[in-house]
């Protein structure tokens, strides 16, 4: 292998250059309501937009698949949902594809010292799913301590993870802070003689809701996400059967809001709370990366699992294929390719993470991912694109987002198409409109034409699922 040579010499900048540190970093459940994504948003993140502005931000970039396990096995393993069968948050991805490299195996492979914390692969069942394999050093995230009581009341069916509010007091005690650090000692002492994979999974703005007290105080104010009322009227059976699941979400904050007037938009402003402090998290990775002699040949890639619904077409949670549990920040520095400060339009989805991190760091491609690479449109963000977003929920349950439409197919056969230039917000369903067959047979052609049956899910063995 390339790097085995390196290994005996000095590590060179010729070899920086073709074999660049690379700084890899995954938010969890951050949608586009930040503003990275929409000036006009009151969460500010402030570190993305920094990041942003040392490389290219793609304003159109989704997730595989709008849940923490698929989305991460998909983005990790460069295959689709329908190519494992890794649907759901249970999935067991790992047993799906047994002899499958992840990205960071094939970084291993090629001489890079791998290491990470936090969360990375999904932590169902307290880390099993974590992947020993995939790294040579790893510091598993923190355990989730919680507050001796509720802070608030949950909404009904909610259990202590759809709790919300100022905690902890001491920043350090977070399960962020504590990945955070250990990625900038990792930064502080790469590894002298060779190439460094670092990956830092941050958990917020995953729920609970909780954030130290200075991120709620110095949140401007907050408005409530826009609905539409009736706007499920023009909804097909596909999403309804899809959505029956985590209706008790947002039914259950309405009654609670009715019962203790104020709820849901504490809730909210938690949600917000949480988006700065994962964004400070990741400001303080960023120094680290900025202090250390190797950030001009470091690729850095930034993305979110998936988006969040806070309420949006009556929905709280993931699990939906609407443009707000999808949409994501994505951003990538690539040294010598990227321009700094620029934006991408083009629609991609995280399936060409894999084979683009392969190609920017000088490995060979494989050939059995599912996504292409995207270093055409990191060289110029103009080039020629037709490819668009494909994301999956659940067997048989795809969105094609392109530049301008969202079409929805459920596993029914019943559809959804939203026209993005009139619609942002999704609200006026077309797929009945004969003026819109075309339109939607030029998306049908990119929905997968295999779809792998659902794996198994890992069993718990007396272990507490993990949310
Ligand atoms: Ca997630
Ligand atoms: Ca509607």
């Amino acid at each position: 292998m390339l790097l085995a040579v390196g290994l005996a010499i000095p590590w060179a900048h010729a070899a920086e250059l073709q074999h660049p540190d690379v700084l890899f970093l995954i938010v969890d459940d951050m949608n586009d309501w930040v503003s990275l994504l929409d000036p006009e948003s009151p969460i500010q993140t402030p570190n993305l937009e920094r990041l942003a502005g040392q490389g290219m931000l793609f304003t159109r970039a989704y997730c595989a698949s709008p849940a923490c396990n698929p989305s991460r096995a998909a983005t990790l393993t460069g295959l689709r949902p329908t190519t494992t069968g890794v649907y759901g948050n249970k999935s067991d991805w790992r047993g799906a594809t047994p002899d499958r490299k992840t990205i960071m195996q094939q970084f291993r492979a090629a001489g890079y010292d791998v290491r990470g914390a936090g969360k990375i692969f999904h932590h169902h069942l307290d880390g099993a799913f974590h992947d020993p394999a995939s790294f040579d050093d790893f510091q598993p995230m923190a355990p989730q301590n919680m507050p001796p009581q509720k802070l608030n009341q949950a909404p009904e069916y909610g259990s202590a993870n759809t709790d919300w509010g100022a905690w902890p007091s001491e920043e350090s005690d977070t399960i962020d802070a504590k990945s955070a650090a250990y990625c900038i000692e990792a930064l502080k002492n790469p590894p002298a003689d060779r190439p460094m994979f670092l990956a830092c999974g941050v958990f917020k703005p995953h729920s609970p809701f909780f954030a130290p007290p200075a991120y709620h105080e110095s949140l401007a104010d907050v408005p409530l996400p826009l609905r539409l009322e009736d706007d499920w009227l023009d909804l097909p059976t596909g999403a309804e059967k899809l959505m029956r699941k985590t209706k008790w979400f947002w039914t259950g904050m309405q009654a609670l809001d009715a019962r203790i007037p104020g709820s849901y938009h504490d809730f909210i402003r938690a949600y917000a709370a949480c988006c700065a402090f994962s964004d400070a998290q990741i400001g303080r990775v960023l120094d680290a990366l900025k202090a250390s002699p190797r950030r001009d040949s470091t690729v850095v890639v930034l993305w979110s699992d998936h988006g969040f619904h806070l309420g949006e077409k009556d929905h709280i949670e993931k699990f939906a294929l609407w443009e707000k549990t999808n949409h994501i920040p994505f951003i990538m520095v690539a040294p010598g390719v990227t321009v700094p400060g620029s934006r991408c339009e083009a629609p991609v989805d995280m399936t060409a993470l894999y084979p683009t991190l392969l190609e920017l760091s000088g490995l060979p491609p494989d050939p059995a991912c599912d996504g292409v690479s995207i270093a055409p449109l990191l060289k110029d963000p103009k080039a020629d694109w037709e490819r668009p977003a494909l994301m999956t929920y659940g067997p048989g349950n795809h969105a094609v987002r392109s530049r301008r439409w969202r079409y929805i197919r459920y596993a029914d056969g019943t559809e959804e198409l939203y026209d993005h230039t009139t619609d942002p917000h999704e609200w006026t369903n077309l797929a009945g409109n004969p003026e819109h067959v075309a339109v939607i047979e030029k998306h049908r052609k990119w929905l997968p034409t295999r779809e792998a049956k659902p794996v198994a899910d890992l069993k718990a063995k007396g272990k507490k699922e993990a949310h």
